[in-house]
């Protein structure tokens, strides 16, 4: 079944704006193996250049995150102004402690303050570039916890980090926030600090109301329910922001939507349902990797998988589920719900695109730009950025 959409759903979908990582178009891989690609970016700059391209062709992706250090420049409002040039804002500023050797047994949550002190200071040195940036938020995701049951008090860690986050709270503007993300595991195999939404909750709701939860869709065990998960966010008006990207095994980051579209679909519902979609409150992020795939049209692909699935949650139609709801027709309540799920809005958002004067196939386009030849050729020498520099 194929649809037109609504002038309601056509403006609720020109608002949508998809923020996208720097560190995608950089080079990443597996612990195996991570594959060089021609072209790469080779530093902060022309990662930003590289996201610019998919604004172009889509008309989805105004912001690019950062990560500190990966993304550490001289000069930041150069680096904002190049952005803008370009077509877009510099966004989320995301704080990183999992690479550095003092924190091999945790940052904001260590025993000893001396290194503590260091993470809270990585943490007001993110705060600092946000200042020069503009950026809104700084997100923080901890790859702290331990391997083994007896190797840590679990309780004095949660006290040290509430504590941690307090002084970097403390230091935000009043215009600024702090989304605190959760995972399940990894690196950290038996206990990991920040490991669900009630503990990022719990966490952030003692510090006030400019601390919000980050949601990445790769951080839960298999089977969990996630779109209850965003209803529950929405509910409290704690969910800050999305990490999107898909998996099929652990924390994959593969392309959004491309494992399982229903379950974004599901996700996307809720987002709507509880008031999220273009809700001010609510950083819709991708946090993915592109390790065998094209890195720009990986992103094109991502919030392309966005729009789709958000036209289709947006056809939902409310008064009929809601009808079957209270005469407890469950197959009939399913069968509407999977009306929505199953129309292509392919043809629709093609079309709608092309209104606007952007590519009915932003794919192809990008194909046909010539601006992947054109920086395979001109991005050599120098080293190429990687998840991890
Ligand atoms: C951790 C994570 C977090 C990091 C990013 C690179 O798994 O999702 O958001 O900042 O990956
Ligand atoms: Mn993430
Ligand atoms: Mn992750």
């Amino acid at each position: 079944m194929t649809t037109t959409l609504t002038p309601e759903i056509l403006s609720a979908l020109e608002q949508q704006a998809v923020e996208v990582p720097s560190w995608a178009y950089g080079n990443s891989g597996t612990r195996f193996k991570v594959f060089t690609t021609a072209g790469t970016p080779r530093d902060p700059f022309e990662k930003i250049a590289d996201a610019a391209q998919v604004h172009r062709h889509t008309g989805l992706a105004p912001v690019v995150a950062l990560h500190i250090p990966w993304d550490r420049v001289d000069d930041y409002a150069a680096l904002r102004d190049f952005a803008s040039e370009q077509g877009v804002a510099i966004g989320t500023i995301n704080s990183n402690t999992f690479q550095d050797d003092d924190y091999k047994f945790g940052a904001l949550t260590h025993e000893d303050d001396r290194i503590r002190r260091k993470a809270i200071d990585h943490h007001l040195e993110c705060i600092d570039v946000m200042d020069r940036t503009g950026s809104r938020d700084l997100k923080i995701w901890l790859a702290e916890g331990s391997n083994y049951p007896g190797q840590s008090d679990l309780r004095a860690r949660q006290d040290r980090l509430q504590d941690s986050l307090q002084t970097i709270y403390a230091r935000l503007s009043d215009e600024q926030r702090l989304v605190l993300e959760y995972k399940f595991f990894e690196p950290a195999f038996y206990h990991t600090d920040v490991p669900d939404w009630g503990t990022s909750y719990a966490q952030v709701a003692a510090l006030g109301d400019r601390a919000m939860v980050c949601l990445d869709t790769g951080h839960h065990a298999p089977g969990t329910n996630i779109e209850f998960i965003v209803m529950q966010l929405l509910r409290l008006g704690k969910l800050g922001s999305f990490d999107f990207n898909s998996r099929f095994y652990a924390d994959d980051d593969l392309i959004v939507g491309a494992a399982d579209p229903f379950q974004l679909f599901r996700i996307l519902v809720e987002v709507i349902r509880g008031g999220g979609l273009n809700h001010p409150d609510v950083t819709f992020m991708l946090d993915q990797c592109h390790n065998v795939e094209a890195k720009i049209p990986g992103q094109i692909r991502s919030v392309l998988n966005v729009q789709e699935m958000t036209a289709r949650a947006l056809l939902l139609d409310g008064e009929a589920l809601a009808a079957a709801r209270s005469d407890n027709d469950v197959l009939a309540a399913n069968e509407i719900f999977m009306d929505a799920f199953y129309t292509d809005v392919r043809p629709a958002l093609a079309a709608w695109r092309e209104s606007r004067g952007l590519p009915a196939d932003p794919m192809r386009a990008y194909a046909r730009s010539g601006y992947q030849q054109r920086i395979e050729a001109d991005r050599v020498g120098g080293t190429q950025a990687s998840w991890g520099a």
